[in-house]
């Protein structure tokens, strides 16, 4: 139930990118302010966070999906009733980028991801010589692969919690929520779609 005076909703974030690219780091760090160590994840995290919208509560669920190749198998599994994808990328490990950009192509193919609003996070803009926003754009051809949904870059770092809270604040603007309105005409042109599909 929401508080007195201010609707609540609550959505499902889902939270991906390649293994050491700092998804837990990141989750972490907006769920308990601190630095915590991890480990690769084998399965999932999931963590409750809470944001504001237009004086409405907001819950979001945020799905950690561990992001070595063998897990990666398993994340559209994951893809269901998700309001908003986080694509977490080391920004300095320049060796992976394509790899890092075949998997976010991959998910944006997704029927169940249609429409959804992606918040890219340039991580790890601590070390010296990350490639930045403006290169990551480019290199990933954000423009052109996500001509049909709202998109956003934001530069951070998950250890030090540069650009973290405003990450948060960002995908908080942009999670779709069911009332928003036109979400009605997109479930019903996404059950039509999945109809004539099966
Ligand atoms: N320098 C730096 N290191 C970071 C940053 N974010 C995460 N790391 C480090 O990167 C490593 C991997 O971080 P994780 O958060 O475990 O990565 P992950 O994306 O959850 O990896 P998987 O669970 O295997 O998918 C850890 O050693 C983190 O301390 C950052 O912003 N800057
Ligand atoms: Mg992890």
């Amino acid at each position: 139930m929401g508080q007195r005076g201010s609707k609540q909703s609550e959505v499902r974030v889902l939270l991906l990118g390649l293994d050491n690219a700092g998804k837990s780091t990141l989750l972490y760090k907006l769920k308990f302010k601190s630095s915590v160590s991890t480990v690769p994840t084998i399965g999932f995290n999931v963590e409750m966070l809470e944001g504001r919208r237009n004086g409405n509560h907001i819950a979001l669920t945020v799905w950690d999906i561990g992001g070595q190749g063998k897990m990666r198998e398993h994340w559209d599994s994951f893809h269901q009733d998700t309001a908003a994808i986080v694509f977490v990328v080391d920004s300095s490990d320049k060796r992976r980028l394509n790899e890092a950009r075949r998997e976010l192509e991959n998910t944006l193919r997704s029927d169940e991801l249609r429409g959804r609003p992606l918040v890219l996070l340039a991580n790890k803009q601590d070390v010296n010589g990350a490639l930045t926003v403006t290169e990551l754009k480019d290199k990933f051809n954000l423009r052109k692969i996500c001509s049909d949904r709202d998109w956003f870059v934001q530069p951070c770092s998950a250890s030090t919690g540069f650009g973290v809270e405003e990450a948060f604040r960002r995908i908080v603007q942009m999670v779709k929520l069911p009332s928003d309105p036109g979400a009605m005409k997109d479930n019903i042109k996404e059950t039509m779609h999945y109809i004539t599909r099966h």
